[in-house]
């Protein structure tokens, strides 16, 4: 499918200006001035391909292909168009671009699918703003709504609900965004696998039956600023050395839950951050993963007792929240089968897989079912600027997901 190789292969690139950090990586933050630019471009290329196209209350962009019974559930195929600080073109657009691709080989070909076909773009799936990943489909799942909106605030304190108004959109009228399940048929997703497998053992595409568990914590410990030079050792509370007690113990703590486990302090903000005033606070966030719901919980469990314990120890106060917690999710075993039959008749190479990251797809599983399919990243590197998968390869996930969404519109 030579066009529809030069078709993904502009769009991503396209997609790709779309960064605060040219150069260096794509860093495109929900309602940022790079979120705009990218949406008036997946916008405008929707009306192009003749969709009818909507924005929810949120920020969420739709574009729909009416069927022929227009009151039957959509097929919805999509993933989100945030990303991680200086992450890759390809982790979220690629499933974008997949929707869009999908649509304009129903154009080509002149077929019409009996059930609607929606191409979805998701804001804030990252979580890089906020600090709560999957965000927006988690709203439009009516698992949080306009009070989180409000309590979910970005670094400089702000909250989610005024970035949305700042952008246009409006967090007062959430509960407008939530699909109705009766509405939905399913919810399909391509995605780099951000991981070494498919590579390593040279196949096509993953379909994945089981998404890890998430969780994501949020630390803040406060102790006592003061003078470096003339506070002696035993009179500080010093939170920055009370927050390396506990976060260089957390690798041990996965380990020891087993079952591929994972723990990551990704974030950490030192107050007030000046080289010669003890750290009177300090803020990081764990994030957690796993196969196993209860070595999940056991690990949540005991980094939260670990920081009551190391806080008790050294007279510091601390805080733990939880804006994020996703059970391990088993995708749709039937669509599952479907994305199967179809890279097999494809004569494609490809396996089922686990995905160790997360995505929208886990969310869209609480409402409908879902299939999740993965193509090759070079290296396994993904949340990094050389994040790369090769254009045909892309096409080769497109093949699958199409077959498969023709099956499930009737087309
Ligand atoms: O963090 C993740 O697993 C995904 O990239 N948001
Ligand atoms: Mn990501
Ligand atoms: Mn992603």
């Amino acid at each position: 499918m030579e066009m529809s190789k030069l078709r993904i292969q502009r769009h991503l690139e396209q997609l790709a200006e779309y960064t605060a950090t040219p150069g260096q990586g794509t860093t495109r933050m929900s309602y940022s001035e790079q979120d705009k630019q990218a949406r008036n471009y997946l916008k405008q290329q929707m009306c192009q391909l003749g969709l009818q196209v909507r924005e929810d209350a949120i920020g969420n962009i739709y574009g729909r292909l009416e069927g022929s019974e227009p009151n039957l559930p959509a097929v919805i195929i999509g993933s989100h168009f945030d990303s991680v600080p200086h992450g890759g073109a390809f982790d979220g657009p690629a499933g974008i671009v997949c929707g869009l691709d999908i649509i304009a080989r129903i154009r080509e070909q002149q077929l019409q699918p009996r059930y609607p076909i929606e191409v979805i773009a998701l804001v804030e799936e990252e979580g890089t703003s906020f600090g709560r990943g999957l965000m927006a489909s988690s709203v439009i799942t009516g698992l949080i709504g306009t009070k989180e909106l409000y309590q979910l605030k970005d670094r400089q304190g702000v909250s989610a609900a005024k970035r949305m108004a700042e952008a246009g959109f409006n967090a007062d009228k959430a509960d407008e965004a939530i699909l109705n399940p009766s509405q939905v048929k399913a919810f399909l997703e391509l995605h780099i696998e951000q991981g070494p497998i498919l590579e390593q053992v040279q196949e096509d595409v993953g379909i994945v039956d089981t998404i890890v568990g998430i969780a994501q914590l949020e630390v803040k410990l406060n102790g006592k600023a003061g003078h470096a030079g003339t506070t002696p050792m035993n009179m500080r509370s010093d939170a920055l050395v009370c927050a390396s007690h506990i976060i260089g113990q957390i690798p041990a703590i996965a380990i020891a839950a087993g079952d591929g486990t994972v723990a990551t302090v990704g974030r950490l903000n030192v107050l007030p951050n000046g080289a010669n005033v003890i750290p009177s606070e300090v803020i990081f966030s764990v994030d957690i993963r796993s196969k196993n719901d209860k070595a999940l919980r056991q690990t949540i469990e005991r980094i939260i007792d670990l920081v009551e314990q190391a806080s008790r120890q050294s007279a510091i106060q601390s805080d733990v929240i939880q804006p994020l917690y996703v059970p391990p999710t088993v995708l749709n075993e039937n669509i599952h089968q479907l994305m199967v039959q179809h890279a097999a008749q494809q004569g494609l190479q490809y396996r089922t897989m686990v995905s160790g990251a997360g995505h929208d797809t886990m969310i869209f599983a609480g409402i409908t079912q879902t299939g999740l399919i993965f193509v090759p990243s070079r290296n396994g590197l993904s949340h990094h600027p050389d994040e790369w998968t090769d254009y045909e390869q892309i096409v080769r996930g497109v093949d699958v997901m199409f077959a498969t969404a023709r099956s499930l519109a009737e087309c």
